[in-house]
């Protein structure tokens, strides 16, 4: 069995009493790392003095972890401000938002080759690599130029853009040109596969080898859907038991009769929150006798607050928030209840399943894990109905969603109210073709698929090898 080495750009390694964290790769992961011996390679959250020229291992049985920290110039330039104040934008359709600097690339690039480097050192010739997400696009091309030819593949966890999007980055052909140095590039639908491969072949002229195998310059690579999924077991079990939890009890409480609509989202722009809230006015607003019936609780941590944009979202909120219940809540009724905690995977669970209505409307997302846990938390026998933005990626998988387009309010609104009128017997059978597809495409399915079609990549890496050697 060979050993499996994953790269993100954070690490999540246990705490002192063993518990691995929650949520994330983590969880994705967990089930991978028990098959595979593993490392798992990445930044670990710390900013130092001087960069790390070669990682702090920390042993924990299985799974050894190293850890990179950042100086500060580090991770101003390659976290703030490349990763996440010009691709995140980009990525998720907004470049209005998109703030390019070429200081900032110059560090995306130079924190890739740093990591590249240390990781060449640990890299034994069978491991197979598998690298996450955006921050690390060219870290295979790093890794190549260091001499690895080990099979690795990439996981992109955002949405990929379609070119006339993407092209608007500077440096975008380069990000592209990196890609092809991956042997398998793993995106969570089959639209994203296709702006990829529509981006490959028309700005560096990429041919189609099979239908989802591109070559440039002798080099290919494979592009391929790979839908993440979550421990759909788990989050049943959480919620079934979460009655006794203190902060169940207390909602539960404050509800009496009426009836919870829940959002939880990472505030960020890209998940279109202010947005959700007009469309909660707009339902309050043509539906008076809703009010003081139903309350929308909106949990959205903080998140990225060094970001300019994330700032002045987070303004937008409180403004749009504080508007909306003053003007419509009552002394006895707060429309929109508004928290910013994080909270352990128990209660999560047990608010998803108190709420009738799971709100889940990102303006994009690659794939929106939240509406996945929001099904398989809820009781089997009165289920609740998920409202879903057609511009996540689980609304390819969700279909029997209420599928709505975030951007419009009446729509969304309208669907707040067929979701709050709908009968039993269509709650139970949407939510029965929900979790059979969750079922099926877990997440230990999606690790395994992934790590399958990696290994079985082989023969392209044999072609690569004898390409770079007749050159
Ligand atoms: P995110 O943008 O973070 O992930 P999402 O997929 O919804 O979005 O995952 C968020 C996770 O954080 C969920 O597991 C959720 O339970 C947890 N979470 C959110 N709020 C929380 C809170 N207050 N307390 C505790 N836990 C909380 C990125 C992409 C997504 C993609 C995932 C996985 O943007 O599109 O689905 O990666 O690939």
């Amino acid at each position: 069995m060979p050993r499996l080495v994953v790269v993100s750009n954070r690490v999540a390694v246990p705490d002192l009493t063993g518990n691995r964290a929650a949520g994330g790769l983590a969880v994705a992961l967990r089930e991978a790392f028990e098959a595979y011996r593993g490392l798992w390679f990445g930044w670990s959250g710390k900013v130092a003095v001087h960069p790390s020229v070669e990682p702090r291992i920390v042993d924990k049985g299985q799974v050894q972890y190293a850890l990179m920290d950042l100086t500060s110039l580090d991770r101003q330039e390659y976290y703030n401000g490349f990763a996440n104040r010009a691709l995140w934008p980009i990525m998720h359709y907004r470049i209005g938002l998109s703030e390019f600097s070429r200081a900032d690339y110059q560090g995306y690039l130079r924190v890739n080759r740093t990591f590249a480097n240390a990781l060449a050192q640990l890299i034994r010739p069978d491991d197979l690599v598998w690298v996450h997400d955006y921050h690390l696009i060219p870290l295979a091309a790093e890794l190549r130029a260091a001499g690895i030819t080990n099979l690795i593949g990439y996981f992109h966890h955002i949405p990929w853009p379609a070119p006339e999007v993407l092209g608007a980055l500077p440096g975008s052909r380069e990000l592209l040109r990196a890609i092809m140095d991956y042997d398998l590039v793993g995106v969570h639908t089959e639209r994203d596969a296709d702006n990829l491969r529509r981006g490959l072949t028309h700005d560096l002229g990429a041919v189609y080898h099979k239908s989802d195998v591109l070559e440039v310059d002798g080099q290919r690579t494979r592009i391929k859907g790979f839908p993440i999924g979550i421990d759909v077991g788990e989050f049943q079990r959480l919620a079934g038991r979460s009655q006794s939890n203190r902060i169940i009890k207390q909602t539960m409480d404050g509800l009496g009769s009426r009836k919870l609509i829940i959002g939880v989202d990472r505030l960020d722009y890209s998940k279109g929150i202010p947005e959700r809230m007009e469309a909660f006015e707009r339902f309050l607003g043509t539906n008076p006798d809703q009010r003081g019936r139903v309350t929308y609780l909106q949990i959205a941590p903080t998140s990225r607050s060094e970001v300019p944009e994330y700032a002045t979202l987070g303004r937008v909120v409180n403004e749009t928030l504080g508007r909306i219940n003053g003007t419509l809540g009552e002394p006895g009724w707060v429309p929109i209840h508004y928290v910013t905690s994080t909270y352990q995977r128990s209660v999560l669970a047990g608010l998803y399943r108190l709420a009738a209505v799971g709100l889940i409307t990102p303006m994009r997302d690659g794939m929106n894990l939240v509406a996945k846990e929001y099904v398989a938390a809820q009781d089997p026998a009165d289920p609740g109905v998920l409202i879903l933005s057609k511009f996540a990626g689980a609304a390819q998988q969700l279909k029997t969603a209420l599928i709505v387009n975030p951007n419009d309010k009446i729509e969304v609104a309208e669907a707040i109210r067929e979701a709050l009128r709908m009968s039993q017997e269509e709650r139970v059978s949407r939510w029965e073709s929900m979790m059979s597809v969750l079922r099926a495409q877990d997440v230990s399915w999606w690790a395994a698929t992934f790590l399958k079609e990696l290994t079985s990549s082989k023969t392209k890496t044999a072609a690569r090898r004898s390409v770079s050697l007749a050159k």
